[in-house]
């Protein structure tokens, strides 16, 4: 079939530089002529060769549902197809959940995939869209391919697009445009198959009939796992329909901001703490996002959630069991707890930087099996993306094989029978969104002074010696590359921290993230409130780092 292939001139836009997880900026930005076609251009320029290219590729395409999404989805198929490339493999009406992308690239061996997403930033005409390229292991393009995405948008001076009819992503099935091949899948089967292949339902189900009253409550809202949540839980588990709440996927999220913390999550937090439930969980807009809480008020960091499932990982998950725990890893600011369960597993642990890309050399390796950040991200090799619904499953598995040892046993037991283990590390991220650049810029910069200075080294602030001061570098231990200038780190000689850095997904100003943690081994503190234990070394982070003065901001936005 001849398809008529034609030359647009175009410009380069500023700014299209993708920031910890692709490019997301308003909608209104992609929505400007040549915008959205320039990325993606720049996106199938540099597919690697050693990936084979953008010629003859299988692409994967997928989704949240944001808005926007149908015109970008088009400009995929016509870029793609005037590419050369051979197949997309798109999900019923574009959607499909991050985690689910990963997995159909590594399942359908596809070249790589486009992910149509900007995470857990609120959607619709006045909010964020997002694009990211995954590679052929399924996770986000490494710094080496996303510098040349950047690279190619700063020069761009045409890009090539195909006069093909509009593709129609509601039926399931093979179209074709011109040569290229599309294959509507859904999104949600192979990646149920995948859970069962990973863990046991028989055993869960198994809990859920033995514990009749057990309530659960998963608040899709109303981001791309919706539909996940109600397959697993409602159709596969036979929880009644009361256990999945925002379980529609919609594209402005129904006004809310789909990022399952305490804040945006509060409409689960007040059901699950008033309506007795025992367990609940979210996940955010493209699903690779979670939440763990119990009932009482029992709120699981996502530091000690992927802590506690490495503890019980060979016990209560059978991939687990199957396929042994090679080694660990966390991202820079996320809690040490996990570094505790590596060393009394005898596992090797790694700290990398904020970033799930950082972690899919590791796995590729086989050095790490299990990875987390205290952004609420946790996952497995099982994919190479961090995966929420994988992560809800995790705990629903270790409840389960927790009660059958003692039966009755909450979230708030398996947290205090971790910590009377390993210890508590009292850990709490502060952010400061939306705040004016230069001010964050110079507050960072201040505080590379005293990095440089040393001046504050042996001096101890409000109690807290000072041992060491940096700004975090990270030598990749398989390909050899550097990534500098990863946060500011000051620890303490107690082991406390205190971490400062500028967030790169944020899409509008900046935000500011500063992240305190303290250990302790006082079996007497273990129940202690998180924000009281850490108030004297938050004291001292805002002392030191200034942040009021040079941002102007005297509360913070969110706390988790
Ligand atoms: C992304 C990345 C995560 C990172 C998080 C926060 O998550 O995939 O690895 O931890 O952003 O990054 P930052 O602190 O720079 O805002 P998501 O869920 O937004 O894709």
């Amino acid at each position: 079939m001849t398809t008529s292939i034609k030359t647009v001139s175009t410009q380069p836009f500023e700014g299209q530089k993708p920031g910890t997880s692709g490019l997301r900026k308003r909608v209104k930005i992609f929505q400007q002529p040549h915008y959205t076609e320039n990325f993606i251009q720049a996106i199938l320029d540099s597919i690697p060769k050693s990936e084979g290219g953008a010629v003859g590729a299988t692409l994967v395409v997928g989704g949240d549902g944001r808005y926007y999404l149908d015109e970008v989805l088009q400009v995929i198929v016509k870029l793609s197809a005037a590419a050369g490339v051979s197949k997309l493999i798109v999900g019923k009406d574009g959607i499909v959940s991050t985690p689910a992308v990963s997995h159909l690239i590594r399942q359908r061996k596809a070249t790589g995939g486009i992910l149509l997403t900007a995470s857990h930033n609120p959607g619709g005409p006045d909010n964020d869209f997002g694009i990211k390229y995954n590679m052929s292991n399924g996770g986000p393009a490494p710094e080496n391919v996303t510098n040349q995405i950047y690279e190619i948008t700063k020069t761009i001076k045409e890009y090539k697009t195909a006069d093909v009819p509009k593709v129609d992503f509601s039926q399931l099935g093979t179209q074709r445009a011109g040569d290229l091949v599309i294959e509507v899948i859904d999104g949600v089967t192979d990646y149920i198959d995948m859970l069962k292949s990973i863990f046991d339902f028989d055993a869960i189900k198994d809990f859920f009939n033995s514990n009749k009253n057990y309530k659960v409550l998963f608040d899709g809202m109303n981001g791309v796992t919706g539909p996940y949540g109600y397959r697993l839980f409602v159709e596969e588990l036979g929880l009644p329909e009361s256990s999945v709440m925002r379980f529609k996927p919609l594209p402005d999220f129904g006004g809310a901001h789909p990022d399952p913390n305490l804040t945006y999550a509060h409409d689960l937090v007040e059901r699950v703490n008033n309506e007795g439930y025992d367990f609940g969980a979210a996940s955010d807009g493209d699903g690779d996002r979670n939440m763990i809480i119990g009932g009482n008020h029992a709120f699981v960091t996502p530091s000690d959630s992927v802590a506690i499932i490495a503890h019980y990982a060979k016990d209560a998950i059978p991939y687990f069991k199957k396929n042994g725990v090679h080694g660990l890893a966390r991202s820079m600011p996320t809690s040490l707890a996990l570094d505790l369960v590596a060393k009394k597993q005898g596992l090797e642990h790694f700290e990398v930087p904020t970033g799930w890309k950082f972690f899919g050399n590791l796995m590729d390796a086989k050095r790490c099996s299990i990875c987390g950040e205290e952004s609420f991200g946790t996952g497995s090799d099982h994919i190479r993306e961090k995966d929420g619904v994988w992560a809800i499953m995790a705990w629903i598995s270790i409840i389960a094989f927790v009660n059958k040892q003692s039966p009755g046993s909450s979230v708030h037991d398996i947290l205090q029978k971790h910590y009377n283990i390993y210890g508590r590390n009292f850990f709490s991220r502060y952010d400061y969104e939306d705040v004016e650049g230069k001010g964050a810029d110079d507050m960072v910069s201040r505080l590379s002074e005293k990095i440089n200075s040393g001046e504050w080294i042996g001096k101890s602030f409000g109690g807290f010696q000072v041992k060491t001061m940096d700004n975090f570098s990270y030598n990749d231990p398989i390909d050899g590359s550097v990534s500098n200038g990863q946060g500011i780190r000051i620890i303490f000689e107690d082991t406390s921290r205190i971490v400062v850095r500028l967030s790169g997904t944020g899409s509008q100003g900046a935000t500011v993230r500063l992240y305190v943690e303290k250990y302790s081994s006082n079996p007497a503190e273990y129940a202690n409130a998180t924000q009281e234990a850490l108030k004297p070394l938050i004291d001292v982070a805002l002392e030191l780092s200034q942040l009021e003065s040079y941002t102007g901001r005297k509360e913070p936005t969110v706390i988790t």
